[in-house]
């Protein structure tokens, strides 16, 4: 989960309106969406530089709040998310980013292609910092790794990942995928939390 700390744009210091570290856009695009229904805006800052190695997605995403927090200053949010398939002992977890980027979807299909149980999870971990310190809101969907590769709304393993409960992938069910993801439980207990925030 690469963190810039490299800041060339203005930082915002309306409470309400959070930086969201990352490089990936449609991952912006989705917690945006989410969080506009709570009245919370973001704004993204590209993300490259501060890495670390952990076997724990919520850890990468609390010590990178941590470290990008002591730079900014600011509220801010970082999201590390992984894809984890049963019969792969969780693999590629920690490291999708890496596996996405060396061998994507068709690399995940070789791997299980004499497999039957294809059970997998998307987790999502989002870490909140601010000058209380660091919250983790977390978000988990269900499912089943697809035989064939579905190319078409989405991004990363959404071709070839089916949420239980539909026959077909991430990829050819957006308006699902916005409802039940990991990223969208993840961010919407996160809305919640600063509704609650912000009648107290
Ligand atoms: P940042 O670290 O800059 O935020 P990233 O794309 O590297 O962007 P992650 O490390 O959180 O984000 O994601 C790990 C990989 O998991 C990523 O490369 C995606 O391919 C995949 N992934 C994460 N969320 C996904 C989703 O909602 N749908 C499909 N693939 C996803």
């Amino acid at each position: 989960m690469p963190v810039s700390l490299r800041v060339k744009n203005r930082i915002p210091q309306n409470p309400r309106r959070i930086l969201l570290l990352t490089s990936n856009l449609h991952k912006f695009a989705e917690a945006q969406t989410i969080l506009k229904t709570f009245g919370v805006s973001i704004v993204r800052k590209p993300a490259k530089g501060i890495e670390i190695q952990s076997d724990s997605i919520e850890e990468v995403a609390r010590v990178c709040a941590k470290n990008a927090y002591r730079r900014f200053r600011v509220p801010l949010l970082v999201e590390d998310s992984g894809l984890f398939v049963q019969s792969l002992r969780g693999f590629p977890g920690v490291y999708s980013s890496a596996i996405y980027d060396q061998v994507g979807c068709a690399g995940i299909l070789r791997l299980l292609a004499q497999e039957r149980q294809r059970s997998a999870k998307f987790v999502c971990a989002l870490a909140y910092a601010d000058k209380n310190g660091i919250r983790i809101f977390r978000g988990a969907v269900r499912g089943q790794i697809a035989r064939r590769l579905v190319r078409g709304a989405g991004f990363g393993y959404d071709p070839v990942f089916i949420p239980s409960g539909y026959s077909k992938p991430f990829s050819a069910l957006p308006k699902v995928k916005a409802k039940l993801s990991h990223r969208a439980r993840a961010f919407a207990s996160f809305g919640r939390f600063m509704e609650k925030k912000s009648k107290r």
